[in-house]
């Protein structure tokens, strides 16, 4: 659509002769499938997968419900046929190049035109181009049939005298997290993943141009547009146009001589790109336009910022420091860990990625790590993270195990992981590249290396250096050379001493090992890059799960819905430990949102007070891809469970913390800004019902970017009950609740919550209001809307103004839970 509105614009400015831009077909229409074996064809969308384009025509039920992910499994074990009729008009089989471009294939497919084997391929991430010149008629027939996977995995297996950890999907190479996960359901699907596309053009067409940053300063930015074309003969030298903003900023003339050149250009006065809560994220329209004999044979605009940014490693009196830095700026990373939305990417939407990466925003986030076991994402993606300003911590797609050397092997990830950084590198929102997820740490600290020969070791050792430390690093310096390389998160295993003084860490004493929350106040890594807790999803998907109306947690239906096999116990320990145990499952699971909200909330302020040691904290995990009790913070149907309201107040830009060390009370002032912030820190200890009990107020400056330490008062002399009070601290608007003692040791009061609701534009708006504190209270409704905060607790006689979001014109059901009342 872009291309053809460009299009029109220059044929006026050119005013004369006629365009010859490469035009794309986009074969998304008809298209049927069947079971290998079976004679019946039904109806497919296209991009999708076998498992909806068989719920779709009620072949099988759905995957998410209940345990019926159990009874699917024989889907994987099939082969699958798709075929598709397509028309190609006159004017395009006269063009001198067709060609037919693939952009995702699930996984082992061959593919057919006119019953011609056109392509075989073998892995999901690559994009293939195939010329069809010679086989492209008016009328036309594809059919791709999708092999399953196991058959090749034990072909590949076979072929070594020992077994790789973990076996099957490494050799095979398609998101590894439909192989199932300690989140993510066995549905191994395969079929077209993305859109495939006949592509016609007569002299020359553009395969890729990267708009490369030289140089940036306060004056300039040096970039050149580095072109990779497939040309004819031309006998007279082309015509480069670049354009910034609508804006010609260079025409070129050379003679084609190689597929590939660059031209160089300049912008004055440059804008920056900015993660969003440092500045503005700016990006330029760029255009790079090639002409010939007057006519334009094609054309590429992509929108890209100007910023630098680099992963800084340097030596210090502990270790090595870890955090990023982008237009020279120091900035602390905030975020999360970012998994496939869906197991069935087909079913994602633009609307989903905007509304997910607008949640990111909401709860000041500036970072988001894309994990090694999902996909490369879809460029809509990117688009949106550049947009609003999100950094990107980019693994590559490999984790949690060791993966073959053979050359066969490597030339493919090598092909797959050009494609990749090329698609996008034009990227301003990528901020590292990242070799894999856990795959190092594994091998060193998993026993995976236990019964096994020296010469076994070795070998598969080598495979993961020929890999993570040459194919990998070679081709993001090759190719995107502005942007660092990492070989594996975390940089060392949590026992190595070393996870606290350099690299990135992640933290899984919390949860795996069962260490208290307590433990994040004093291990505190340069850069946290995973660490997490498991709470229940939201009332609405827990009936998705039991399929009905019941938010029973102890339903059959849950039995696959809780993959972690200590998962159930590890909850329960933690709540045990802090939280009093409801009865009801409703309240249960109100009770684990707080379990892992509070718990995280503790790492988070830990981990920012303690800037510039550490530099950034990326919580496991964002999202979830289907209904499940998992470690996300936002649930398959879009729901914000605790942890997302509460990260987004400990995410803030500003951050008033507290914490008693030896009996004394210490308050922090965090500013992630970039400005010097001046105003009353007013740090009040009241009892339940309001009563001051101890009161500071004073005036304090806070400088730029850094994390102080602002408040120190001895609690030595107190006299007061610490299970009957709160400190309330308070900063230029951002308020901070500190409570002395663990949960369910609050003496809290029971009291009702007076409400009012009335309809605002857009929704309602709720009053609440108590004489006493009202601890992390719930508010929840079956009318679908959103809240604008919940989990907050409410000062005694004090008024808590929300907004609730809605398209409803009714709201009778508003539901209120209180921690006060699990009390006994
Ligand atoms: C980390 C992740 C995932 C996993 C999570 C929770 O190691 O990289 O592999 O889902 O822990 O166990």
């Amino acid at each position: 659509m872009k291309r053809l509105f460009l299009a029109i614009i220059i044929v006026t400015a050119v005013g004369c002769k006629k365009d010859d831009l490469p035009k794309s077909q986009v074969l998304n229409e008809n298209w049927e499938f069947k079971k290998s074996a079976d004679t019946s064809w039904y109806a497919a969308k296209v991009p999708g997968q076998v498992h909806t384009d068989l719920l779709n025509n009620q072949r099988i039920e759905d995957p998410f419900v209940a345990n019926n992910e159990l009874d699917l499994q024989w889907i994987s074990e099939e082969d699958w046929v798709y075929k598709s009729k397509f028309s190609v008009d006159e004017e395009t089989l006269k063009r001198k190049h067709l060609e037919l471009k693939f952009n995702g294939l699930d996984t082992y497919a061959s593919v057919f035109l006119n019953d011609s084997l056109i392509l075989n391929s073998k892995n999901a991430f690559r994009t293939y181009s195939v010329d069809v010149k010679p086989i492209v008629k008016s009328e036309n027939e594809i059919r791709i049939v999708f092999e399953h996977t196991t058959k090749y995995e034990t072909l590949e297996a076979e072929k070594l005298s020992y077994q790789m950890p973990v076996d099957r999907r490494v050799f095979t190479r398609k998101p590894q997290f439909h192989y199932g996960w300690d989140w993510g359901p066995i549905l191994t699907s395969s079929g077209i993943s993305r859109t495939i596309e006949l592509i016609s053009w007569n002299d020359l067409k553009i395969k890729d141009v990267y708009f490369k940053q030289n140089y940036l300063d306060d004056d300039s930015a040096s970039l050149q547009a580095e072109f990779d074309v497939e040309y004819d003969v031309l006998s007279e030298p082309i015509e480069v146009e670049i354009f910034i903003n609508d804006e010609l900023k260079s025409t070129t003339e050379l003679s084609l001589v190689s597929n590939t050149f660059s031209v160089p250009f300049q912008i004055k006065n440059p804008k920056r790109w900015w993660p969003h809560n440092i500045g503005a994220p700016y990006l330029y329209t760029m255009r790079a336009v090639i002409k010939y004999d007057g006519r334009v044979l094609d054309m590429v605009e992509k929108k890209k910022g100007l910023r630098t940014v680099a992963l800084i490693r340097e030596k210090d009196s502990v270790g090595k420091t870890f955090y990023f830095k982008v237009n020279e700026v120091p900035v602390y990373a905030k975020g999360a860990n970012y998994i496939p939305q869906h197991s069935f990417q087909g079913e994602v939407t633009d609307e989903d990625y905007e509304r997910l990466l607008n949640d990111a925003v909401d709860a000041n986030m500036n970072m988001l790590r894309v994990w090694g076991g999902g996909i490369y994402e879809e460029d809509i993606f990117y688009e949106l993270c550049d947009e609003k300003g999100i950094m990107i911590w980019q693994d590559f797609m490999f984790a949690c195990a060791m993966y073959p050397g053979d050359t066969a092997f490597l030339e493919n990830v090598k092909q797959e992981a050009i494609d990749n950084v090329k698609r996008l590198r034009n990227h301003s929102s990528i901020a590292l590249w990242c070799g894999n997820n856990e795959n190092n740490e594994a091998w060193h600290n998993w026993g995976w290396q236990t019964d096994r020969s020296q010469e076994e070791i070795d070998e598969i050792w080598e495979s993961y250096q020929a890999l993570f430390n040459g194919v990998l690093p070679d081709v993001v310096n090759q190719y995107h050379s502005e942007i660092n390389y990492w070989e594996s998160s975390p940089s060392f295993g949590r026992r190595d001493p070393r996870s606290l003084t350099e690299g990135d860490a992640h933290d899984w004493w919390i949860w795996h090992d069962e260490y208290p929350f307590e433990h994040l106040l004093e291990a505190v890594p340069r850069f946290m890059s995973e660490f997490g807790f498991q709470a229940f999803p939201s009332y609405e998907a827990i009936k998705y799960i039991n399929g009905n109306d019941s938010i029973s947690i102890s339903s059959k239906a849950f039995d696959t819905h809780q993959k972690h096999p200590r998962g159930y116990s590890i909850i329960r320990n933690y709540m045990e430990r802090d939280y009093p145990i409801p009865e009801k499952d409703e309240d249960y699971v109100y009770m684990s949102q707080l379990v892992q909200a509070n718990g995280m909330v503790l790492g988070f302020e830990a981990q920012r007070r303690a800037r510039p040691y550490n530099m950034g904290t990326l919580y496991w995990q964002l999202n979830d891809c289907w209904p499940v009790i998992s470690w996300s913070s936002i649930d398959y149907l879009g729901n914000w469970k605790a942890m997302h309201f509460k990260t987004k107040k400990a995410f803030g830009d500003v951050l008033v913390s507290t914490k008693v060390d030896n009996d004394t009370l210490k308050t922090w002032i965090v500013n992630d800004k970039l400005d010097v912030l001046s105003g009353v820190l007013n740090s009040k200890i009241i009892d339940f019902n309001g009563r001051i009990i101890w009161e500071n107020k004073q005036q304090v400056e806070v400088s730029s970017n850094t994390s102080e330490l602002k408040l120190q008062h001895s609690l030595g002399d107190s006299t007061f009950n610490k299970s009957k009070v709160v400190l309330v601290s308070e900063f230029n608007g951002k308020t901070n609740h500190y409570y002395f003692s663990r949960p369910k040791d609050l003496a809290l009061h029971t009291a009702e919550i007076l409400k009012t609701i009335e309809p605002t534009e857009g929704g309602f708006k709720i009053e609440l209001s108590s004489p006493t504190l009202q601890k992390d209270v719930f508010l929840y409704s079956s009318t679908k809307g959103r809240f604008s905060d919940n989990f907050f607790d409410i000062l005694p006689n004090t008024t808590v103004v929300i907004k609730f979001e809605t398209d409803h014109k009714t709201f009778e059901d508003l539901q209120i839970k209180s921690f006060n009342n699990f009390i006994r």
